[in-house]
C-alpha cells in the first residue's frame, strides 16, 4: 500500500529537486524515503500518515522547548496582527538586539539576518574588511553555511553526500580559505607562520556539530584565543547551533572564552528563519552605514521572527531549561551507553548537555577524520530500527541530536527501550 508520505514525495519528485528544499532531508544517507510532517507538538512530530515519533531533530535545533510552543505561538499570531513585515525599523529589532547584547558575553552590537548562512558569509566579510586581510581559516568538517568561500571541506549535509567541496564554487573563490584539522595546535601554528599578517581570522564551531558532535581538547579554544589575539586576527564563533542551547550565552559563556564575532541562528528565531551576528562595537561598527563593509536585507529583523525569537530567549532565562536540558541528556545518554555495552556494539557517545551523537567505531572521535572511521552502513540500520519504533533520529552519521526540554521521562524511556531492540538487530 502507497502510504500519504510516498504520494507527497513522488508529487515533491516532479517539481522540487530531490523532492526536499535541503538535501539532508532526502533520507539518500540511510537510504528509503523521508516522511512528511503536517504537524509538531512538544517532543514529538505527526506525520500524514498518523505516524508519531520522538523527535531528536527539533527542527535542526531551533525546538529546545519543543515544538509549538504556546507561548511562542502566541507571541508570533500578536506580531503578525499588527503586519508581516515592514521595511522600516520596529520595536521588536530593538529589544530582541538588546536582549542578545545582555545575555551573550562577547556582543556589544548585532546586526540581524535571515538564516545562519548569512551570518557565517557576513561576518567573514565582517573580518575581512575589518582587519584588511583576505584569508580565513576554517576546520574540516565544520559547516558554515553554503556560502562559496566557506563550501570547502564542510560538514552537514555536504559531507553526509560526499561533496563537501561543491561543484559551481571557483576555485579562486576559495583559494584563501585554509582549511585544517579540528584540536590540532600544530596545525594552527603552522597555518600562521606561513602565512605571517595575512589571516583575517578564524571561523569555527566551538563544539562542532556538523559532522555528528565532537568537542574541542582541553585548553584548545583558549589557545584559538590566544593565537588570533597574538597574530591580530579575529576569533569568529559560529554558534549557530550551540547558541542559547549549551548556556545562554552560548558555547562562549560555557567555556569562558570572549570571540571577536558571534553567529547565530535557529533559537534566536524561535523556529522562523533568522540569523544574526554580533561582537565588538568597533568591529561592529565597520558595517554600512557606519563603515564600509556592506550588509543588508529585506526581511531582516521581521518582526514575525524577532517576536518569537525574543519570546523563546525570555523563556529560557526565565526558566530552569539547562538544569532540565542537562538532566535529560544524561538520561538518554545513559541509557543509550547501556544499550550498546548490553548488545556488545562499539559505539562511541559524544554529548555536552542537549547536544549528542553515537557513532558505530572503537575509536574515540575528537575530530572529522576520526568521525569518519564510524561505520555509516550500520547507523543507516540503526537509524531505520530506531524509526520503526517511533524515535526519529537525524538520516545523517554526520548531524547532531537535539534534546528539548519538552522530552518527558516517558520520551527518552521509549526512546531507550526503542535502542535496545535496534542493537540487538545490529549485533
Ligand atoms: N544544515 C542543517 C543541519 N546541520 C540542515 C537543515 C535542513 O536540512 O533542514
Amino acid at each position: 500500500m502507497t502510504t500519504k508520505s510516498q504520494e507527497l514525495f513522488a508529487e515533491a519528485l516532479k517539481y522540487i529537486p530531490g523532492g526536499v528544499n535541503s538535501p539532508v532531508r532526502a533520507f539518500r544517507a540511510v537510504g528509503g524515503q523521508p516522511f512528511f510532517v503536517n504537524r509538531a507538538s512538544g517532543a514529538h512530530v505527526y506525520d500524514v500518515d498518523g505516524n508519531d515519533y520522538v523527535d531528536y531533530v527539533g527542527t535542526w535545533g531551533p525546538a529546545i522547548m519543543g515544538h509549538a510552543n504556546p507561548k511562542i505561538i502566541q507571541a508570533v499570531k500578536d506580531a503578525a496582527e499588527q503586519g508581516t513585515s515592514f521595511g522600516i525599523p520596529n520595536p521588536l529589532e530593538v529589544k530582541m538586539a538588546k536582549l542578545i547584547c545582555s545575555v551573550v558575553p562577547s556582543v556589544q552590537k548585532v546586526r540581524m539576518c535571515n538564516s545562519g548562512t548569512e551570518a557565517c558569509m557576513s561576518a567573514i566579510r565582517l573580518a575581512r574588511g575589518f582587519t584588511k586581510r583576505d584569508k580565513i581559516i576554517k576546520f574540516d568538517g565544520c559547516y558554515h553555511g553554503h556560502a562559496d568561500s566557506l563550501l570547502v571541506k564542510a560538514g552537514s549535509g555536504a559531507l553526509t553526500f560526499g561533496n563537501p567541496d561543491s561543484a559551481g564554487v571557483p576555485a579562486s573563490f576559495t583559494q584563501h580559505t585554509i582549511v585544517l584539522p579540528f584540536n590540532d595546535v600544530d596545525a594552527l601554528l603552522a597555518a600562521f607562520a606561513a602565512n605571517p599578517g595575512q589571516i583575517a581570522g578564524i571561523i569555527v564551531e566551538p563544539v562542532p556539530g556538523n559532522a555528528g558532535l565532537y568537542l574541542p581538547k582541553p585548553g584548545y579554544l583558549e589557545f584559538l584565543r590566544e593565537i588570533t589575539m597574538t597574530n591580530g586576527a579575529m576569533l569568529i564563533f559560529d554558534e549557530v547551533m550551540t547558541g542559547f542551547r549549551l548556556a545562554l550565552g552560548g558555547a562562549q559563556e560555557r567555556y569562558g572564552i570572549k570571540p571577536d564575532l558571534s553567529c547565530f541562528g535557529k533559537i534566536i528565531g524561535g523556529g522562523l528563519p533568522v540569523g544574526a551576528f554580533g561582537g565588538r562595537s568597533e568591529i561592529m561598527d565597520c558595517l554600512a552605514p557606519l563603515g564600509p563593509v556592506y550588509q543588508a536585507g529585506t526581511l531582516s529583523g521581521n518582526p514575525l521572527a524577532m517576536a518569537a525569537g525574543i519570546t523563546a530567549i525570555e523563556e529560557l532565562s526565565a526558566s530552569n531549561a539547562y538544569a532540565k536540558l542537562e538532566a535529560n541528556g544524561a538520561a538518554l545518554e545513559a541509557g543509550l551507553r547501556d544499550t550498546a555495552r548490553f548488545a556488545k556494539i562499539p559505539v562511541q557517545f559524544n554529548r555536552i548537555g542537549s547536544m549528542f551523537c553515537g557513532y558505530f567505531t572503537e575509536s574515540p572521535v575528537h575530530n572529522l577524520a576520526d568521525a569518519m572511521k564510524s561505520d555509516r552502513a550500520r547507523f543507516a540500520k540503526y537509524f531505520h530500527a530506531m524509526l520503526a519504533e517511533g524515535v526519529y533520529f537525524a538520516p545523517s552519521q554526520f548531524e547532531a541530536g537535539f534534546i528539548s526540554t519538552a522530552h518527558s521521562p516517558s520520551d527518552i524511556e521509549k526512546t531507550i527501550r526503542a535502542a535496545a531492540k535496534a542493537m540487538k538487530s545490529l549485533a
